[in-house]
């Protein structure tokens, strides 16, 4: 089935210059860019986007890293969108991503891992009415 799935470009790998590299990797396996857009995260969208960490010991860490600078969002459709993004992106940690994955080639570590994308149909659909609440299917 044809879906949407939300992935966001993290402030690492907007500073090193990876955003367009990593779009492009995106648009070869046949995904569709429906929207985009660059923003800053506030504390308040962070806390709402990362609600499932907020009580983790990192969390103060992880805040102060994805609120640092702009980060690349974008809705992406394509069949099984949700899965093939994480396959594409790879592993939360980048030393234990496959091969040939966005994380492997890029992150620098857990944290720093240059990319966001939803984990499951549910994540994809609020967080895209999160990011883009103009946004109607
Ligand atoms: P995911 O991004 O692969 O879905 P999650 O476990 O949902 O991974 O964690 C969300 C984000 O929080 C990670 O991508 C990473 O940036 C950060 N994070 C997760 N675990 C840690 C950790 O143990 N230390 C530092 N940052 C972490
Ligand atoms: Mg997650």
């Amino acid at each position: 089935m044809v879906e949407q799935t939300f992935i966001f470009i993290k402030p690492d790998g907007v500073e090193r210059g990876l955003s367009e590299t990593i779009l492009q990797k995106f648009t070869d396996n046949n995904f569709k860019i429906l929207h985009i857009k660059e923003l800053t995260l506030t504390k308040e969208m962070a806390d709402i986007h990362y609600n499932e960490h907020v009580d983790k010991p990192f969390y103060p860490d992880l805040l102060s890293f994805i609120t640092r600078g702009p980060i690349i969002a974008a809705i992406m459709e394509k069949e099984n969108a949700v899965e093939e993004a994480r396959v594409l992106v790879g592993a939360t940690n980048p030393a234990e991503a496959e091969e040939g994955t966005i994380r492997k080639e890029f992150g620098k570590n857990t944290g720093e891992n240059v990319i966001h994308a939803s984990d499951s149909e549910k994540s994809a659909e609020s967080e895209i009415q999160h990011f883009f609440p103009d946004y109607v299917t």
